[in-house]
């Protein structure tokens, strides 16, 4: 019923922009309700995605200066007219006016139906962004080919790292009752060119690949499928043992083998463009095929060979780190997967984040982009704000996704950027991909707080063009989202625009990382080195004592920088010559270290902690200065949780400072206010109910 509720509401969703109240269901996009006028469209063809297009511009479009039509560039009328689509690909677009038996039109055409739907999206966003549809002339293809979101869903409907509450996917009712809002969620996908979801977390449970289960999984391929979007799954790499009753999950074994092929086959069955498979192999406790000292490459070919006769592929995650290693955890990845490079099979990607530790708000590139050149390295980055104040806090991770991609590798001299290794321009790999751990789940705002809802927006539309910028991506959104206000949308922009390094500043400033928390990953806990695992503890990461702090990663301590290619290695070896965004990641330093402002090393952290918290109450400030301009009730959530992110911000910076003083015995710079609490206040303060937490 709340199901059916939330799909009638949406057709009474207020315009973007008005005054009224908007629950943000409607995202970027307009509410479901056709508007009072709508232009002529004509749709050659009569696929459900042709169908979808043409609704789509029906329900977006109150007039265009032309007809509108839409059809594969082969359907008669729009064959001869000879439109140049041959660089296109199977989902590129053209969108351009032509004449068409004697009229004129506006012509939205691709080499297939989802390419056209693409079209019909990128005409919608055009004229919201003030273009011309009648001077419209504009064609583009995906640079890169799976552009696939992660769900780190649970069957039981919880979300790991998820902070916009439950699960989407309600398994339980699956596959009789498709919920309206699993077309909604396919539909604001398409609209950013997102072609495939994993539909359960990578620490999987093997349920998921039982029969009933791979009905629900079809059920669900079916509502996306006319959006163009397919659907995988994460594959529990011991699954044959726990639903196939063998006694082992070795690669090599024919048994094993034969399981796999099987239990391909049965699921091609049932979703027959089935997307193939996820895989978090020997990794934070999953099994894999290193318990059986086979390597990564003989797990991911042993599941490549059974999805290849169906055209499926395999993404094969780097995230691998043991406590058996006791090299530092950043190279354990790099050390592990570089020997394999050439040894995968063609359908199988190797998924790498973007940094080697993970997800922090800021991380060197993971130096495994442009070291295996013979593999698809796909990109995975966090959505979800793992480390960045969950749903709260408001972080535009647009200049994190584009700090990543435009991170110069050297591989192959300069430009051989992340962006270029991961849409295959480098190597000439055509299979390529970008992986976004969602952070979407039942909240009405679909991703816990307006602002979040750009992250997704801005995942989708890099992943088409990783070379996009992530200020074009925000005032695209901000305009979708707010309407045309240009004050709204400029305040929307700037805030977005110094969300991220706030963040960084107020948490872990200088290239320092991992200082939150255990477990939930909330809030502060630098000081923690408790726990079993030596990784896991923040003081592993920082390393902080009288002296100075930072992590050496030259050849001095851990030679991570080693890793990287020359060019790279021999800029970080020093850390005159480290980014000072980098510092403390690659060097431990003397607090009395002289920074390129002047001042030590010291007097500079606590001046970005104080920035951190002084750029959060900026924010609140500009946010303030369009109450009334936005909608009162995403304009009141979005202060309210600005609030929060203030009192947090002064926390993590507070409890933070309060510990390095304990570690380093010095006083703060002239100025700088004190530590509301003492540090044991701090680390006192519990969390066990923090939302999120794996289980
Ligand atoms: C899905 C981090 C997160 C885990 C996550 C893991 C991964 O460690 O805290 O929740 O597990 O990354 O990416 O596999």
């Amino acid at each position: 019923m709340a199901a059916l509720l939330a799909g009638s509401a949406m057709a009474f969703g207020a315009a973007p922009g008005t005054a009224q109240a908007n629950d943000g269901y409607d995202l970027w996009l307009s509410p479901a309700a056709a508007p009072a006028a709508s232009p002529d469209i004509r749709v050659i063809g009569d696929s459900a995605t042709l169908k979808l297009a043409a609704a789509e511009l029906r329900r977006e479009l109150t007039s265009s200066p032309l007809p509108i039509v839409l059809g594969k560039a082969d359907a008669p009328d729009l064959a001869g007219l000879r439109l140049p689509l041959a660089g296109l690909g199977a989902e590129g677009y053209l969108v351009r006016p032509a004449t068409i038996a004697g009229r004129p039109a506006l012509v939205v055409t691709g080499n297939t139906d989802a390419a056209v739907l693409y079209g019909a999206f990128a005409a919608i966003r055009a004229q919201k962004m003030g273009a011309d549809l009648a001077a419209l002339d504009i064609s583009s293809a995906p640079k890169v080919k799976l552009r696939v979101l992660n769900h780190w869903d649970n069957l039981d409907g919880s979300v790991e790292r998820g902070y916009a509450g439950q699960s989407l996917w309600d398994w339980w009712t699956l596959p009789d009752f498709k919920d309206p809002r699993y077309a909604d969620y396919a539909r604001a996908n398409a609209s950013l060119g997102i072609n495939g979801v994993v539909l359960n977390n990578v620490n999987a449970s093997p349920v998921s690949m039982r029969e009933d289960y791979i009905t629900k999984a079809a059920a669900l391929a079916e509502v996306f499928r006319p959006w163009g979007i397919k659907v995988y799954l994460s594959a529990r790499f011991s699954a044959p043992i726990e639903l196939g009753g063998l006694k082992t999950a070795d690669p090599l074994d024919p048994e094993v083998r034969a399981w796999w092929k099987a239990k391909s086959d049965e699921i091609y069955r049932a979703i027959p463009d089935f997307g193939g498979f996820l895989v978090k192999a020997n990794s934070e406790g999953q099994p894999g095929p290193r318990d059986y000292h086979r390597s990564h490459a003989d797990g991911a070919n042993m599941l490549a060979a059974a999805v290849a006769p169906h055209d499926g592929i395999v993404m094969w995650r780097a995230f691998v780190y043991a406590e058996t290693d006791p090299d530092d955890r950043a190279k354990q990845a790099y050390t592990e997967f570089k020997p394999l490079d050439g040894k995968f099979a063609d359908n199988v990607l190797v998924q790498v984040k973007n940094g080697a530790i993970d997800f922090q708000p800021r991380e060197p590139f993971h130096p495994l982009f442009g070291a295996m050149p013979k593999t698809p390295m796909m990109l995975e980055l966090q959505v979800t704000k793992e480390y960045l104040g969950f749903a709260t806090h408001l972080a535009y991770l647009g200049t994190l996704f584009e700090e990543v991609l435009e991170a110069d590798t050297r591989a192959k001299g300069k430009g051989s950027t992340v962006a270029k290794v991961v849409d295959g321009a480098l190597e000439g790999h055509r299979l390529t991909g970008m992986a976004g751990v969602a952070n979407i789940g039942r909240d009405r705002d679909w991703s816990g707080s307006t602002f979040n809802q750009a992250n997704w927006y801005a995942f989708g539309r890099l992943a088409w063009d990783p070379t996009l910028s992530a200020e074009i991506i925000a005032r695209e959104w901000a305009r979708q989202t707010f309407g045309n206000d240009p004050q709204v949308v400029d305040t929307a922009v700037a805030i977005m625009m110094k969300s991220r390094e706030a963040v960084v500043d107020y948490t872990g400033p200088l290239g320092l990382a991992h200082l939150m928390d255990t477990g939930h990953h909330y809030g502060p806990g630098p000081w923690v080195n408790e726990l079993a695992r030596p990784e896991w503890n923040p003081t592993y990461y920082h390393k902080a004592d009288r002296d100075g702090i930072g992590f050496d990663r030259t050849r001095t301590g851990s030679n991570a920088v080693s890793q990287y290619a020359p060019a790279v290695a021999r800029q970080l070896a020093d850390p005159r010559t480290t980014p000072e965004t980098e510092l403390l990641w690659f060097h431990h330093l003397p607090w009395d270290w002289k920074m390129k402002s002047g001042r030590t090393l010291w007097t500079e952290m606590v001046a970005h902690y104080d920035r951190g918290v002084a750029t959060v109450a900026q924010m609140q400030a500009q946010w303030n200065g369009v109450k009334g301009k936005v909608d009162a009730e995403r304009w009141s959530k979005t202060a309210t949780y600005l609030a929060i992110q203030h009192r947090e911000a002064r926390w993590w910076r507070d409890a933070s400072l309060a510990y390095w003083m304990s570690v380093n015995g010095r006083a703060l710079p002239a100025g700088s206010a004190a530590p509301e609490h003492d540090l044991a206040w701090y680390k006192a303060q519990r969390f066990p109910l923090a939302p999120g937490q794996g289980h």
